[in-house]
């Protein structure tokens, strides 16, 4: 049994236990003394960083760690020459560990196995890298990836980087006008996909919406096809090549040099939600981003040799991009990538994988332990899930109850779970535990080594501990984004302006008396449903597109399983009866403009939207309607 027991039982603020790591995981895991590491790293963050480094392969050294002359556009290792794949590929080849699997996938019929050692994944990335250096793509030119959870994610992906290239990846779930849109911005020339991906039992058709999104691109030249599912695509004979052709070729053979950059040289454009309908594309870099990944992963989830790491999480989201793609491989690790979903063909699907397998460490989302709890412990219980011994998640608050039953079902009370805090700007955990800190269920941790956060009001006083208020960040991380892609402007607006010298998250926690942070959730328009991060006005703007639409206006109300769910308000054309098949039509015109992820859950249909003066859509009387609450005093709106 997991020890438990209060502590400052006293203050209301840290009402609830703390549940110690089993001894076992403690004592063996790379940070021991957490306490003494966390003062070490807050005496000086910057030599921290600086020694943290080291472990890694630069070609030319740093002169400064960390410049903030022009802040907050802060460069991290400056001087430096260095290149992510030098470390995350190239640097175990002359090990043992080039022998060692680097990746073990399975396919949603998992029959299908594909395995790759360092040396074989090495091989693979530079046949990539060969080819796209022939289609002309060079060093700052944005390749645009839609490909879904299959091994050449992570060749493309690694590709790019290696021949200095920016890599877009776009999750292979969006719809031809939202990868339009990315395309479009990135101007990328390059598109890499599949003829389709396998989503329980049914072929989603990623070729078919590729055409259609590049149909009038006036960038895209080259289209390099993957074939994944054997499904009938049409090809276009200029612009379309299928990848297993093109590896035939000579120009695919080959060594390919991994190409030394500046370590503020930008390595991925990861496209994101924000407050309006255009999305942000957060820029990362080569040197800082490696340096945050490596360690964080490291030693929160405290990788060693033999482990065998399956994030479950998709390539095309950041924590696919950091903890499934380059964190592993910069640790020298195993890592495990399964293709489908974990309800398909039966509940169990992810139990029997950990169990065939072996694998130690296993790290997701809380929407998905939500839905795999409701299926029963039966499931569970069928498998022999003894090898795990360190539990994750990610993206949202893990809610006590789902914390424990992740840690008694699952984890057999033998894991700690790990709950990590951070965000696609911050690139790398910010709040989180390390295997020997006590845990509290519901609460994501303490900030990582060298890092504070604090609660603040709006004026950007603290408040009192057990006080909720918004999230920020006191001191700048390697791994932080460097800007957004071509809009400086409102990289600073939107993260750095609101508290000067402070990095505005967005979030809203309180922290305890303990010093253990509480997440709650978004202070602005963005929505997490099923963990992906949406935003109201993505929704909104993809349901004013349906020709009955005059207006429309989303919100995120509680959900069960999926944390949020979307609510809208539609003002319809004079006219327009409200029925049920219209509200399928809707649903559908969203999923096919936007995503199925951003479906709308509920409906209503006022004749107008509820308004400040100024004509800004009030969204607290929106939700508190939906939940058939008091919608507050309405006298107040130009305030709101
Ligand atoms: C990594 C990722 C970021 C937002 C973030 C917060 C929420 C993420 C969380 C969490 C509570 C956790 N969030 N992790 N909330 N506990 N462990 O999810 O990035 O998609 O950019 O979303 O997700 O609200 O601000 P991203």
């Amino acid at each position: 049994m997991a020890r438990t027991h209060k502590q400052s039982a006293s203050s209301a603020s840290s009402n609830r236990s703390f549940v110690d790591p089993p001894a076992q995981a403690a004592d063996n895991a790379w940070v021991r003394d957490w306490r003494a590491l966390e003062e070490e790293a807050l005496g000086d963050p910057q030599g921290y960083w600086a020694r943290r480094a080291e472990e890694l392969e630069w070609s030319a050294p740093w002169h400064t760690v960390l410049d903030d002359t022009e802040a907050p556009f802060y460069r991290w290792f400056v001087g430096a020459r260095t290149n992510i794949v030098s470390s995350a590929v190239d640097r175990h080849l002359g090990t043992a560990r080039k022998n060692k699997l680097a990746l073990i996938w399975v396919g949603e019929d998992t029959s299908q196995v594909r395995t790759f050692s360092y040396f074989a994944l090495g091989r693979e990335v530079e046949r990539m890298a060969n080819i796209l250096k022939a289609m002309g793509v060079g060093k700052g030119d944005v390749v645009t990836i839609y490909l879904p959870r299959i091994p050449e994610v992570v060749f493309t992906m690694l590709a790019c980087a290696k021949i200095g290239a920016i890599h877009s990846v776009v999750f292979a779930g969006y719809s031809s006008e939202a990868l339009t849109a990315r395309i479009d911005d990135s101007e990328s020339t390059v598109v890499v996909t599949a003829d389709g991906s396998w989503v329980n039992g049914r072929v989603f058709p990623l070729k078919d919406i590729i055409d259609e999104a590049v149909r009038f691109s006036p960038t895209v030249h080259n289209v390099i096809v993957v074939r994944n599912t054997g499904s009938e695509v049409t090809m276009d004979p200029i612009r379309d090549h299928w990848y297993h052709e093109l590896c035939k070729m000579p120009v695919a053979k080959g060594r390919c040099e991994t190409l030394q950059l500046d370590a503020e040289d930008p390595l991925f454009i990861l496209y994101t939600s924000g407050s309006t309908g255009q999305p942000k594309a957060v820029l990362h870099s080569h040197g800082g981003y490696m340096v945050g990944t490596y360690v964080t992963l490291h030693d929160c989830f405290d990788i060693h040799d033999e482990d065998r790491w399956w994030c479950t999480s998709d390539p095309g989201w950041i924590t696919g991009h950091s903890y499934l793609v380059y964190g592993p491989l910069l640790c020298g690790a195993t890592a495990f990538m399964y293709e489908g979903n974990p309800t398909y063909p039966y509940p169990d699907r992810w139990w029997d994988l950990i169990e065939r397998y072996g694998i130690t460490s296993f790290y997701t989302a809380p929407t998905a332990i939500r839905t795999l709890m409701r299926f029963g412990e039966a499931w569970v219980r069928r498998h022999d899930l003894s090898s795990l011994r360190l539990l994750g998640s990610v993206g949202e608050p893990l809610n006590p109850e789902a914390w424990a039953w992740f840690h008694q079902v699952v984890g057999q009370e033998r894991c700690p779970i790990i709950d990590t805090w951070w965000q696609t700007e911050t690139g790398m955990f910010q709040i989180t535990t390390v295997p020997s800190m006590p845990m509290k269920p519901g609460a994501a941790g303490r900030p990582v080594f060298g890092q504070e956060a604090a609660v603040v009001d709006e004026d950007g006083n603290e408040v009192p501990d057990g006080v909720e208020g918004n999230l920020v960040l006191r001191h700048p991380w390697p791994s932080m984004m460097r800007t957004l892609y071509r809009d400086p402007q409102r990289y600073v607006s939107t993260y750095w302006e609101k508290y000067p010298g402070l990095y505005h998250t967005g979030d809203s926690a309180r922290r305890d008396a303990d010093g253990w942070f509480w997440i709650i959730g978004r202070t602005d328009d963005i929505i997490k449903v099923s963990g992906h991060r949406l935003g109201t006005a993505e929704v909104e703007s993809a349901l004013v597109s349906h020709p009955s639409v005059v207006e429309a206006a989303a919100v995120g109300l509680p959900h069960e399983v999926k944390g949020h769910a979307v609510h809208v308000s539609v003002v319809l054309l004079p006219g327009t009866e409200p029925t049920r098949r219209l509200e399928a039509e809707l649903r559908e015109h969203v999923a096919a403009t936007l995503s199925p992820i951003a479906k709308p859950d509920s409906f209503d249909f006022p004749e107008s939207l509820p308004k400040t003066r100024s004509g800004k859509i009030l969204r607290r009387v929106l939700r508190a309607r939906a939940l058939g609450q008091d919608e507050g005093d309405l006298t107040t709106l130009d305030a709101d």
